[in-house]
């Protein structure tokens, strides 16, 4: 039997979060099916974490969440859709095909850890007892997967979650959580969004995919993603043969292709609610985008934002590889 409380629980977690800026919440069991940790296995052993060495170290926290500091029940799973407004697109129309649309506004793991303040205090100030913390991509959590076993959508063929109502343009953080929080109740079924896999007979993004990285339905190669070499690449050196196909930051391709970001979020109108993530200043007045900047125009530029961690160099390098195509 579940008791009355933690459905009342669910549903105050539910209405801070909507009033915090997220769209999406749901609840899962701390547990990766042995079907997924077979994946995420299959990735490693065929290297498709490209330079990201630190990918396959600490596993044992990634599918059996050991070494947190306690012993975890729940994850509480969150999306915040970071989509520009038809406005910032028009606005910014200069970036459209060249930084990723993630990386318009401000640093999403800061303003994703300051606006989920309230749900910890929430859930600090109600179970004193137990712990909780918050991961935005900073533990080595498959947030993908407990996103879609919480209900907040399913894992594409370009294996990115969307969600029918939303698409794919959100970000996820998860909040590891000692005290049981998960179980299903009637009222909470209510809130839950379809998991089923929708993408059907589809294969838009892989065939739009400019460098074949998707190589199989749901099975990226990060060596061959423009995200990747664009962001996780360290060397800063300039390579003729890398093809970022004129992007500078991130990619945008597969889900831009993608029938439920382009026909059915597009039609709802879906778009970021959050101020932080309106287009930084750099981008929605500066004429000047694409041109190298020395270190301190750049720190500058990028000042709250997530690109100011790939630092000057390789963001020089990018803008000189975006003409290479
Ligand atoms: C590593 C990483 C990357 C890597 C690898 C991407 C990837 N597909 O995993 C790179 C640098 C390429 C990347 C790029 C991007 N990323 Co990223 N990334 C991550 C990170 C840190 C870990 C993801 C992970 O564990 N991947 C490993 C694979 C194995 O996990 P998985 O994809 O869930 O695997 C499932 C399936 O794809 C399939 N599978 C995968 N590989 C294989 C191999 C075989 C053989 C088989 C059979 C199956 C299979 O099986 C799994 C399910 O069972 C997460 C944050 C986090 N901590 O979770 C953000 C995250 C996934 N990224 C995010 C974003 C926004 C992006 C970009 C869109 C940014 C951009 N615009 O440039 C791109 C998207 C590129 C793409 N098509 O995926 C968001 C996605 C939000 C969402 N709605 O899903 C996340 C969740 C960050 C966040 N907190 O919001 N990212
Ligand atoms: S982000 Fe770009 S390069 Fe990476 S899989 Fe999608 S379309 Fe391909
Ligand atoms: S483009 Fe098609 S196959 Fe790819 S994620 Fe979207 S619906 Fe699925």
């Amino acid at each position: 039997m579940i008791s009355e409380n933690l459905s009342e629980i669910q549903n105050s977690l539910h209405s801070i979060a909507l009033e915090c800026g997220f769209e999406m919440l749901g609840f899962t069991e701390a547990s990766i099916p042995d079907k997924d940790q077979g994946n995420i296995q299959a990735f490693i052993d065929k290297n498709y974490y490209g330079s990201m060495a630190w990918f396959p170290e600490r596993q044992n926290i990634r599918v059996s969440f050991e070494n947190l500091g306690f012993s975890v029940a729940s994850c509480i799973v969150l999306g915040m859709v970071y989509k520009p407004s038809e406005e910032s697109e028009k606005s910014c129309e200069a970036i459209l095909d060249s930084v990723s649309k993630y990386a318009w506004g401000q640093d999403y793991h800061q303003v994703l850890k300051d606006k989920a303040k309230p749900l910890l205090k929430y859930l600090r100030s109600h179970f004193p007892n137990y712990k909780f913390r918050q991961a935005v991509d900073s533990l080595p959590i498959p947030e993908k997967i407990l996103a879609r076993d919480a209900g907040l959508g399913w894992i594409g063929k370009h294996t990115i979650l969307i969600n029918s109502n939303f698409g794919s343009y959100f970000f996820l953080t998860v909040i590891l959580s000692e005290k049981v929080l998960h179980l299903i109740d009637t009222e909470m079924i209510a809130f839950k969004m379809p998991t089923k896999d929708r993408c059907g007979t589809c294969t838009a993004c892989i065939d739009a995919c400019p460098t074949n990285a998707i190589v199989d339905a749901y099975q990226l190669d990060s060596n061959l993603c423009i995200s990747h070499n664009t962001i996780e690449l360290k060397d800063p050196s300039f390579d003729e043969d890398t093809k970022n196909h004129g992007w500078v930051y991130g990619c945008d391709i597969c889900q831009d292709i993608c029938p439920w970001n382009k026909t059915v979020a597009r039609k709802k109108n879906i778009h970021s609610k959050v101020e932080e993530f309106k287009p930084i200043q750099f981008f929605s007045e500066s004429s000047e985008i694409f041109h190298e900047l020395d270190e301190q125009d750049f720190e500058q530029a990028f000042e709250n934002s997530a690109i100011l961690r790939i630092g000057y160099k390789n963001w020089n390098r990018n803008i000189k590889q975006k003409d290479t195509f």
